[in-house]
């Protein structure tokens, strides 16, 4: 194929694309710079190498999509992940206060191991925190049935622990401890 051909599957070329941008840019033979960007004509040329793509379509799936994971920089000679990297790569965020209250939504079945050991960041440079408790419900559904936490960030912040909050809105810390987390048991109301 020489990206060129084909029906365009934006859903599977963007996981592709997260996937290249944070985690493993080398399965298409290319390298972040330390702040995390890709050069766009390299990261198109790779990843038309095995399905169709051009830069429409990559100017399609950075505008159309719905978590708004990707940014150019000024002059779209170069692209990122906003988030979720496994990489280390320095997104230049500051710390900064975060709201009293944010939530972690994850799978039942690590409810037994979280209350002991907090939250942990895994394979990612973060947690993942979010302002909205359904968007974290949906995050939790993910991984199964869902669970959600209450996190006490306001907290957290106040005894020394630091808050970034990412390009597209997702809020980072490095470690949740169990003390400040809280199960959210109550069922969703309207408008939450
Ligand atoms: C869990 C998506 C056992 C943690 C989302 C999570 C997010 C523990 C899983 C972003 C644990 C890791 C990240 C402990 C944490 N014991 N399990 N002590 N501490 N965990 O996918 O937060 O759509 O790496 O709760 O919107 O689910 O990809 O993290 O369930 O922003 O753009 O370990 O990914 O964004 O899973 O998701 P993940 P996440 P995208």
């Amino acid at each position: 194929m020489n990206g060129q051909e084909g029906k365009v599957d934006y859903k599977r070329t963007s996981k592709f694309m997260s996937y290249i941008l944070r985690h493993k840019p080398d399965v298409i033979g290319i390298e972040l710079d330390r702040y995390g960007w890709a050069d766009v004509e390299e990261l198109i040329r790779g990843i038309a190498k095995t399905r169709m793509f051009n830069r429409d379509i990559l100017e399609e799936i950075v505008r159309t999509d719905e978590k708004q994971r990707y940014a150019f920089n000024e002059d779209k000679t170069r692209i990122r992940a906003s988030q979720g990297h496994s990489i280390p790569v320095d997104l230049q965020l500051e710390a900064i206060e975060p709201p009293e209250i944010l939530w972690h939504g994850t799978a039942k079945r690590f409810e037994a191991s979280i209350d002991q050991t907090g939250l942990n960041r895994g394979v990612r440079m973060y947690v993942h925190l979010s302002s909205d408790r359904q968007m974290a419900r949906r995050v939790g559904e993910r991984h199964g049935k869902a669970i959600v936490y209450r996190v006490k960030s306001g907290k957290m912040y106040r005894d020394g622990f630091r808050f970034y909050r990412s390009a597209n809105g997702v809020w980072m810390t490095l470690m949740v401890p169990a003390a400040y987390l809280e199960k959210e048991t109550e069922p969703l109301k309207d408008g939450e």
